[in-house]
This record gives structure tokens, C-alpha cells and sequence, in this order.
């Protein structure tokens, strides 16, 4: 198993050369910690206090929405948790996706405008999904599944491959998530065509030929850590204590022609697509 670990001295041009155009998954050690005003490990209890009274949903170990709780609530709810069999709730608290939306994270990255900032080796102009030539920085901008992700230890996301043929970038912000990415060319070994396996509880009966192949990516990421996951890579995460996580999608013009392609096999008629698809200004 390989960590693609890297001590991220990086810039946005060798990312594109190496990672990003490439589909390739990279592992950004340590590449925020000392830029972020609010400097990571993020504080429950501080985050509580900021966000305590806004309503958010819980999720369960895919991005099936259990219920919805006050923030505040979570937060206890994580502190009082009795080591146990039952899932973690997990909440994944994502900015709006589509026109009509209940739920969502608007308000809580406003303020969080000034805390934080984006890895810097990711391109800043030049994006197609969400359509965003210049100054497209995620901290102030909205990114399809930008979210803020909180779960106690144990909390976890099952293998998976992220929608839109889009890309996803990761910010490790508190706690220690284990995160297993595997090539797109396995799907055969990860699927029976219909379900991908759960690779924490695996059901070898129905995924006899999983174990012959081994993960490209299993890394530990820690505060200040950012992973980039490529488009059509499986991918599952599991918190290894009590974590905060903020993530984002993009399809950035470097990936243009396959994101075309996309639209053109019946991606146009997402939600999601659509709603990226207008100016800011209209959405
Ligand atoms: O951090 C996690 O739980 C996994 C995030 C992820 O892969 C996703 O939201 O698509
Ligand atoms: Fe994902």
C-alpha cells in the first residue's frame, strides 16, 4: 500500500502537470497549517459556540440523510457517545447544490470566510464546473459538494466514486481520517455490477477477487493535511478519532473534454449541473 505522501512544496502548474492532468491522487502533508488564520486543529467546542444554533443533517455511512439536528446538539451528542456497535452519525453540512434546498452550509462559510484558505497549489482561474474564470477561490466561492464533514471516531463514507465527473480536493482541518483511494481500472474487483463492496465490513462472497488487488492510496491524514481525489477513483474515509474535514468538487478546464463528455451522456440534466451551470448571479 502506498502513501503518496509529500512535503507540499508544490505550485499550481506542477500540480496540473503531475496530478491533475494526469488523474493521479495526491497527498498534501502539513500544506495549511501555518496559512490558516484559524490555525487547525478547529476546536468542537469553538465550533459550537459559533454555529451551535443552525439546524444541520446527519448523515449515514453513504449520503443517505438520516435526520437533521441543532449543530449544538451534535457536538453534545459526539461528547456524550457511548462507544458502541450503532453507526456514527456523520454530518456532512454542504453549501447549496440546487435552487430549492432546505438545508444548508451558506451561512456558517460566509463566516468562516476569513478562517481558513485554499491549498495553494490548486489553480485559482480557469475553471468549467462551477464555471468560474478568475479569483475562483472555494473559501468565498461556491463549489459543487463544498461542505463542512464532522463525525466522532469510527464516522465514516463507504467506497465510492464522487458524481460529475469531478474532482475533489480534501482539507484535513481536525483529527485523524484514514482515507483508501483505488483506480478507476478497478472496478471490476470493487463491484458485482450493481453494488460497490464495503471495504470495513467486506462480504468476500460476493467480492471473491477484492483482496487480489491492493489500494494505490492508504494514508492517514492528519490537521493541515489536503488530499486530491480524482475523478472515477474509488475512494472510502474513516475517522480515527473525532474529526473536522472540509471538502470541495471542480472540474477545472485542464479536464475539460472529459467533463464534456459527461454532459453530453445525460450528466446536463443533474440538478447540481444545471445550478453550477448559471452565473453566480442568477443561481
Ligand atoms: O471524508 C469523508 O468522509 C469522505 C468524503 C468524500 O469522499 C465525499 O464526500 O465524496
Ligand atoms: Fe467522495
Amino acid at each position: 500500500m502506498i502513501d503518496h505522501g509529500s512535503a507540499s512544496g508544490i505550485d499550481q502548474s506542477e500540480f496540473i502537470d503531475t496530478y491533475l492532468s494526469r488523474n493521479r491522487p495526491f497527498v498534501a502533508r502539513n500544506c495549511f497549517l501555518r496559512s490558516w488564520s484559524m490555525a487547525p486543529p478547529w476546536q468542537l467546542d469553538l465550533l459550537a459556540q459559533r454555529f451551535g444554533h443552525h439546524r444541520v443533517p446527519v448523515f449515514d455511512t453513504l449520503f443517505e440523510m438520516q435526520r437533521t439536528v441543532d449543530f449544538s446538539e451534535f457536538v453534545a451528542m459526539m461528547e456524550k457517545r457511548a462507544r458502541g456497535d450503532e453507526p456514527v452519525p456523520y454530518m456532512r453540512w454542504y453549501v447549496r447544490q440546487r435552487r430549492f434546498q432546505m438545508i444548508c452550509a451558506d451561512k456558517a462559510f460566509e463566516e468562516l470566510a476569513g478562517d481558513w484558505s485554499a491549498p495553494s497549489w490548486l489553480p485559482s482561474t480557469d475553471y468549467v464546473f462551477p464555471a468560474i474564470r478568475q479569483d475562483a477561490d472555494p473559501v468565498r466561492k461556491s463549489f459543487p459538494a463544498k461542505g463542512l464533514f464532522i463525525c466522532d471516531a469510527g464516522g465514516r463514507t463507504r467506497l465510492h466514486v464522487d458524481p460529475w465527473a469531478s474532482d475533489a480536493v480534501l482539507c484535513q482541518v481536525t483529527g485523524e481520517k484514514r482515507f483508501v483511494m483505488y483506480p478507476p481500472e478497478a472496478a471490476e474487483f470493487l463491484s458485482d455490477g450493481d453494488t460497490l463492496i464495503d471495504v470495513e465490513n467486506p462480504d468476500d462472497v460476493r467480492f471473491p477477487r477484492w483482496r487480489s488487488i491492493e489500494p494505490v492510496v492508504d494514508a492517514t491524514l492528519s490537521p493541515g493535511d489536503a488530499i486530491f481525489i480524482p475523478a472515477g477513483w474509488y475512494h472510502t474515509a474513516v475517522a480515527l478519532t473525532p474529526s473536522v474535514s472540509i471538502t470541495w468538487n471542480f472540474v477545472h478546464e485542464t479536464n475539460a473534454d472529459r467533463f464534456a463528455e459527461y454532459l453530453r451522456s445525460g450528466g446536463d440534466a443533474d440538478p447540481t449541473v444545471k445550478y453550477f451551470g448559471q452565473p453566480a448571479k442568477q443561481r
